[in-house]
């Protein structure tokens, strides 16, 4: 009895692993869809290296696919001044299933070559941070059979503040990005395989979360089931923040500090003072809420050395630092940096002054 239920539920997973036959993958460049352009279709083995992107901010990455593909890439027109560029990659052995990635940062990129922070879902290979065209997800999803389709959120490149000058390019960075590859994806799994996906589900981090949260409370039959990973939602806020913690420790003042400090002496004297906290001295501060630790400690003496030290203005840009950013009304637009996470290396930026993703979004906003 116990082998025939076992047998009964295993028959329909067999039942799912659908080889395409519905199209072959080359026929996708002549597909007619509304508002859709196919401009590439072919198939790759696995272990194909191939440029990802030739935006001069993308970093002019190589990637390689961990899985035999039909890989997809087109643009759909979202409006009369907006498209948004997408890739699909169908796997040759398909489940059922069809993954939406979101993006990162301000998306527009394929990735970026530094460790990856803001990402599970990669686990067979080295994991990336993805910015735009989220690769990894592609890769990670075709690799497990599912048939895998993300964009670039509207525009090409890192930090395009130029794209935040159209509406309707905004539009598709907040949400109807991801809403229109979604439905795609589910159409060109139709027409590859032959048959309707039976489940759809998405996954992004930071930007790509607040995606997944934007999109789902707008279109909630686009998926059955989200990933929506650190969702950047409170957007406004997180972007303003970083600009005011530059101005603390402001480039070319006397406040400013030179990102090789952070990590050599401005880390360790935090994690002097505050890595027993938990009762334990092993380098990690298991709750930095707890963590209220003095600067003054850095501050240089008479004729020292300040590759070693800070001094007094340097010392006060980073108490304030270290507080909760506030509204001209006192209220908290961000909670306080965190002691410890010096050594995120998204924060490099506004620890010294330098903030390109607040200034990517900032400046088109203050010229409109
Ligand atoms: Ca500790």
């Amino acid at each position: 009895m116990l082998l025939q239920s076992s047998f009964l539920l295993v028959l329909p997973l067999l039942a799912l692993h659908v080889a395409a036959k519905g199209a072959d993958c080359t026929s996708l460049l002549s597909l007619s869809l509304p508002n859709v352009i196919i401009t590439y279709a072919a198939h790759l083995t696995a272990g194909i290296n191939f440029t990802a992107s030739a935006d001069p901010t993308c970093f002019q990455p190589t990637y390689v696919n961990s899985a035999d593909i039909c890989r997809v890439a087109g643009t759909v027109n979202t409006s009369s001044t907006s498209s948004v560029s997408f890739e699909m990659w169908l796997p040759d052995t398909w489940y059922g299933r069809v993954l939406t990635g979101g993006n990162g940062g301000l998306g527009g990129c394929e990735l970026l070559s530094f460790p990856i922070r803001c990402s599970v879902e990669v686990d067979h290979k080295p994991a990336l941070l993805l910015l735009g065209i989220n690769y990894p997800t592609l890769d990670q999803g075709s690799f497990y059979h599912f048939a895998t389709i993300a964009a670039n959120g509207g525009h090409d490149g890192s930090f395009n503040g130029p794209a935040f000058l159209v509406p309707e390019s905004l539009i598709d960075f907040s949400y109807r990005a991801v809403h229109v590859t979604a439905e795609l994806g589910k159409k060109l799994s139709t027409i590859y395989y032959g048959c309707a996906p039976h489940h759809s589900y998405y996954n992004g981090c930071s930007a790509g979360g607040r995606q997944g949260l934007s999109v789902v409370s707008r279109y909630p039959d686009d998926f059955d089931g989200i990933i929506a990973g650190s969702s950047a939602v409170n957007w406004h806020h997180l972007i303003g923040a970083p600009a005011i913690w530059g101005s603390y420790v402001a480039a070319n003042t006397s406040r400013e500090i030179p990102l090789p400090l952070w990590p050599s002496i401005i880390t360790p004297e935090i994690l002097k003072q505050c890595d027993g906290i938990d009762g334990k001295v092993d380098g990690i501060i298991a709750d930095p809420t707890l963590c209220s630790w003095n600067p003054d400690t850095l501050l240089c003496g008479p004729g020292s050395n300040q590759t070693s030290c800070l001094t007094k203005d340097q010392v006060d840009g980073l108490k304030k630092f270290y507080q909760p950013t506030l509204g001209s009304k006192g209220d908290i637009i961000v909670p306080a940096f965190e002691p410890g996470a010096e050594g995120d290396f998204t924060l490099p930026f506004p620890m010294n002054g330098v903030t390109p993703i607040t200034v990517a979004v900032r400046r088109p906003n203050l010229i409109n």
